[in-house]
C-alpha cells in the first residue's frame, strides 16, 4: 500500500516534466554534457533507477510463448553472442556513429521460448518501472536487433541502460529500451512510453528499413 502511494506521487511529480517534452528533459540533464560520455546523452523518464548487479539481474520472457523463462545475467552471457554495429540516433538530433552492441539476438531468445501461433508483437518492460517499448515479431526477428550486454565491447554501464538493454539498430534510439527486465509476446502491438505521446510505433531511421 505504501509503495502504491509512492508510485502515485512519483507519477504526479513527473507529469509536468512530461508535458514540457523530452527535449527539455534532455537539456536539463547535465549528465549528457559531461566529458567522457562519448557523445551519448543520458535519458531516463524515471527520476531514479535502481542498479541491478550480475547477482540480482533477471530477464523474464513470457506472454504468448510455449516455454516462459527467467534468465540470469550469467545465463544470457553463456548463450551465443551476436555483435551488431550500427549508428545510435536520437530524435533529438545527437548521433553516435558505428557503435558496437553485443549480446543475445532477440530472435534466438524467441526461438528458445517458442512463440505461440497467436503471437504478433513484443512488449518490453524495464526495471525503472516506467519505460515500455514494442516491436512487431517481424521487426524483432531481424538480425540487427539484439538484447545487448556489452556496448563498445565493454559491459553496459548503469547509465547506458545496463546490465541489459535492447539495441534496435535500424530504428531511432528510443526503441532501444534501457534496463530491460521483461519481454512479453502479445497478440497486437501495444504502443510504448513515448508512442503514447505521439512517437511513431515504427521508429525506422530509414523509410526503407522495412
Ligand atoms: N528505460 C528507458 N529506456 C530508454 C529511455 C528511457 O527514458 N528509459 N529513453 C530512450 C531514448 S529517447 C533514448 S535517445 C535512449 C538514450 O539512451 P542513453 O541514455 O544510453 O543515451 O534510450 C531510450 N531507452
Ligand atoms: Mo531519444
Amino acid at each position: 500500500m505504501l509503495s502504491m502511494l509512492g508510485a502515485g506521487f512519483a507519477a504526479l511529480a513527473a507529469a509536468p516534466l512530461v508535458q514540457d517534452g523530452w527535449e527539455r528533459l534532455a537539456s536539463s540533464d547535465p549528465t549528457g554534457l559531461l566529458p567522457g560520455s562519448g557523445g551519448f546523452r543520458y535519458f531516463s523518464v524515471a527520476g531514479s533507477v535502481p542498479e541491478r548487479t550480475a547477482a540480482d539481474y533477471r530477464l523474464e520472457i513470457g506472454g504468448l510463448v510455449a516455454r516462459p523463462v527467467t534468465y540470469t545475467l550469467a545465463e544470457l552471457r553463456a548463450m551465443p553472442q551476436t555483435r551488431v554495429v550500427g549508428d545510435v540516433t536520437c530524435t533529438d538530433g545527437w548521433r553516435v556513429p558505428r557503435t558496437p552492441f553485443t549480446g543475445v539476438s532477440l530472435t534466438h531468445l524467441l526461438e528458445v521460448a517458442g512463440v505461440r501461433p497467436e503471437g504478433r508483437a513484443l512488449r518490453f518492460t524495464c526495471f525503472d518501472g516506467v519505460y515500455t517499448e514494442s516491436l512487431t515479431l517481424e521487426q524483432a526477428r531481424r538480425s540487427d536487433v539484439v538484447v545487448a550486454l556489452d556496448m563498445q565491447d565493454k559491459p553496459l554501464t548503469h547509465e547506458r541502460g545496463g546490465p541489459v538493454r535492447l539495441y534496435v539498430a535500424p530504428m531511432y534510439f528510443y526503441k532501444s529500451a534501457k534496463w530491460l527486465s521483461g519481454i512479453s509476446v502479445t497478440d497486437q502491438v501495444v504502443p510504448g512510453y513515448w508512442e503514447e505521446y505521439g512517437y511513431d510505433v515504427d521508429g525506422w531511421l530509414d523509410e526503407r528499413g522495412a
